[in-house]
């Protein structure tokens, strides 16, 4: 059960599998991406290496997701699993294997995992009430009503019998194992809060569901489905064979467990880190050997998510840039293991700076040269000049700083390195023009120096190409195939970087001819992605219901305390909630209670009706509607009326008083200081003799319970919803 050293001779390294409620982005093509360029590398230092991907299709959330899309669960996984695999394979991603939860060999694996936890004594019965998270498929330790710690949606309340794993009690070894392994968990941020958690205590962890179906039944207990992330979490050992009677698959589960590194977000960490080492040692199997999380992709201040509405797909910078372009960006531009920002510009403005007219532009003037000069063929380099002997220095310490950097996930800083052996390179073939022969130079002292230079630079691109190339797997094809040295690809299947050293280009070598790699991004480059995002954006909306439940925002990074048996904490019972927020209709004529929050009856389904027709209304109708963000400065109770809250509120600039009907849910003092969102330009009505200038917008919960719309980020007074 421990830790083992690396073994050089294989590597397993996986992606999270993604949910499938929504299509894939940027954010996920990230993930895939750093596992690609790492499996490159890994297979071109002639290690047997094994890339997981997939997706994962169970548990209630994309239960819900099918059904507003109107199609069987099953159905909708597997068009948006389509599209996921589409994508890998459209960005030429290497994977060996995509899983899919809802494989057979999956739910093998998963009722086997589960029977071994049962058997060797971790797992119990009992029953839970409590609050549960739908979108990150999380039990919230809390009262109902508690808000996800990790995406600020408001909790469901479930109330139903579970299988327990005993988590507790493997507090103490977690951490022992975290102390003996101090490089499992990374980067030191996530290494920390892990640790701060485990330190928190743990608490038995509800592996089980009975309130809905879409999952892996339990074995011997067939009501039960087995909870999604125990489900998810397996998918990295069943993929291998874990639970199969097969001997091949037995035989690859040998191989490659335990993981060298499961790359994942740091917003799943505790998954990883915590739960999952902790069913690997109940169940006797070893630990992966790494988890390492990557940081946000940021896009318009926020993180990038379907949820936010501020995603960028990948497919639009393929389009327009390339594969590589994306590639490049991703890993120069932000430190892994840090948030970073995406934008057009910035992207564009690498691409043309780094690519266009960095390295292609140096592989353009050296192989027209040779072609130019030698008829493209290598020259003999002849005696060398200590220009030479830097160049050649350079290189050697290029090597192994960017290997140094790359294999310990500083890509950017790898790429920094290399990027100055570019620079250093173009500024030697600068300094020594060999396209310019003075005046006192002898023919033949100038063919020596033209040769001498074009050997040296030609020499010292094959070796950014060979490094660049997990990086860079399309232009560094181009530029090995005009460097007259074959398919990069077979190159790399025979483990080239191994034996990677500077002079590996032999004269006589034939170039072919030069061909494009990075053409030049004019202006409107970053006008085309825009506008490619937009049709999306607006066919998205157009095939509304096709895809995808709307979501809400997600600014936090780190999920909840696992919840309790029934027997350890008391909950107050309520039924199960949507966390959409929903604007409360105005009422048709003055309740007889004055309650302006308040629903319609569809607004309290979880879901809309299946094949209910919405009313539309069009954006015109809406824009008459002004809802505004205000904050409450004064909140106190109307005497002889129980329902009502009288309010005075600040729009910034006016302030204005409106009675709301939610007495009954919120204390007044609470209230104060909070931002919430109103109609600000509903006709003012008389209630209890008080004039209401407004209505508040909440969520109304199936018991009628109101959940006030706000915001995660600070928004001024004032601002228009739109
Ligand atoms: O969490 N920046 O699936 P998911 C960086 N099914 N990475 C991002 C990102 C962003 N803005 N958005 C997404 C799940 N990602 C579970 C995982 S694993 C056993 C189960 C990447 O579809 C990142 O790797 O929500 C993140 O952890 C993952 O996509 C979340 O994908």
């Amino acid at each position: 059960m421990t830790n083992s050293a690396n073994s050089p001779e294989r590597y397993y390294l996986t992606t999270p599998i993604y949910y499938v409620n929504a299509r894939p982005h940027l954010g996920h093509a990230y993930s895939t991406i750093v596992c690609d360029a790492i499996a490159r590398r890994k297979r071109a230092l002639g290690i047997d290496t094994w890339f997981l991907t997939g997706t994962d299709e169970h548990g209630q959330k994309i239960e819900r997701s099918a059904k507003l899309a109107g199609r069987t669960p099953h159905e909708f996984a597997t068009a948006i699993a389509a599209e996921f695999r589409g994508l890998w394979d459209r960005l030429d991603l290497t994977y060996d294997d995509f899983i899919r939860t809802t494989e057979d060999r999956h739910k093998r694996g998963v009722q086997h995992l589960f029977a071994t936890l049962r058997d060797r004594g971790y797992i119990y019965k009992g029953s839970y009430s409590g609050q549960y998270c739908v979108f990150d498929e999380l039990y919230v330790d809390g009262p109902p009503g508690t808000p996800c710690p990790d995406c600020g949606r408001v909790t469901e309340t479930v109330s139903e019998e579970n299988y327990f794993f005993k988590l507790s009690a493997f507090e103490r070894k977690l951490l022992e194992f975290y102390e003996a392994n101090p490089d499992f968990m990374g980067p030191e941020s996530t290494r920390r809060e892990v640790i701060s958690f485990v330190r928190g205590g743990l608490k038995d962890l509800s592996v089980s569901r009975t309130s809905f179906s879409w999952g892996i039944p339990v074995p011997g207990d067939e009501k039960h489905v087995v909870y999604v992330w125990l489900d998810a979490l397996a998918n990295y050992i069943t993929a291998l064979g874990y639970g199969s009677d097969d001997p091949a698959d037995q035989a690859r589960f040998a191989k490659f467990w335990p993981a060298d590194m499961h790359l994942i977000g740091k917003e799943i960490s505790r998954f990883h880190c915590v739960y999952w080492p902790a069913f690997l040692m109940a169940a006797g199997i070893p630990l992966p050997r790494s988890v390492k999380a990557n940081g946000w992709l940021l896009f318009d201040q926020g993180k990038m998510s379907k949820s936010r509405g501020n995603i960028v797909r990948a497919e639009t910078v393929h389009e327009v840039l390339g594969a590589d372009a994306l590639r490049y960006f991703l890993l120069r531009e932000i430190p892994f293991g840090q948030d970073g920002n995406f934008s057009f510009d910035a992207l564009v403005q690498r691409y043309n700076g780094d690519l266009a007219n960095g390295y292609g532009n140096l592989v353009s003037r050296v192989v027209n040269m040779v072609h130019k000069y030698f008829g493209g063929v290598v020259p003999e380099c002849g005696t060398q000049t200590p220009a030479e002997a830097t160049l050649h220095a350079s290189a050697e310490t290029a090597i192994s700083a960017f290997s140094k950097e790359f294999d310990a996930l500083n890509f950017s800083d790898a790429l920094k390195s290399l990027w100055s052996l570019v620079a250093e390179t173009d500024g030697y073939l600068t300094a020594n023009a060999p396209w310019k022969k003075p005046a006192d130079r002898s023919d033949a002292d100038h063919t020596a120096l033209q040769a001498r230079v074009l050997a040296t630079a030609a020499e010292a691109i094959r070796i950014i190409t060979a490094l660049a190339y997990p990086i860079l797997p399309e232009s560094a094809a181009k530029v090995w195939r005009q460097l007259g040295q074959g398919e990069i690809a077979d190159a790399a299947k025979q483990g080239f970087l191994t034996h990677l050293a500077w002079g590996g280009l032999t004269p006589g070598t034939k170039f072919l001819e030069p061909a494009p790699l990075f053409p030049r991004a004019e202006k409107d480059a970053v006008e085309r992605m825009v506008k490619i995002e937009e049709e999306n954006s607006k066919s998205v909306i157009e095939a509304a219901g096709g895809v995808a439940a709307p979501e809400q925002p997600t600014p936090k990074a780190q999920p909840a305390t696992p919840q309790v048996p029934e027997s350890k904490k008391k909950a107050e019972k309520r039924p199960m909630e949507e966390t959409k927020p929903t604007p409360a209709p105005e009422p048709a004529a003055e309740p007889a209670a004055a309650a302006p929050v308040q629903a319609a009856p569809a607004a309290q389904e979880s879901v809309p009706p299946q094949g209910a027709s919405p009313q539309h209304i069009t954006i015109d109708d809406f824009a008459k509607v002004e809802l505004r963000v205000a904050q409450v400065l004064v909140a106190e109770r109307i005497p002889k009326a129980d329902k009502l809250l009288r309010l005075e509120v600040d729009l910034g600039y006016e302030k204005r008083q409106i009675l709301a009907g939610i007495a009954q849910y919120y204390e007044p003092e609470k209230l104060i200081g909070r931002k919430i969102v109103i109609v600000a330009n509903l006709a003012p009505r008389k209630m209890r003799g008080l004039e209401s200038n407004g209505m508040l917008l909440a969520a109304s919960l199936p018991d009628g319970a109101p959940v006030l719309a706000g915001f995660l980020e600070e928004v001024p007074l004032g601002a228009r919803l739109k």
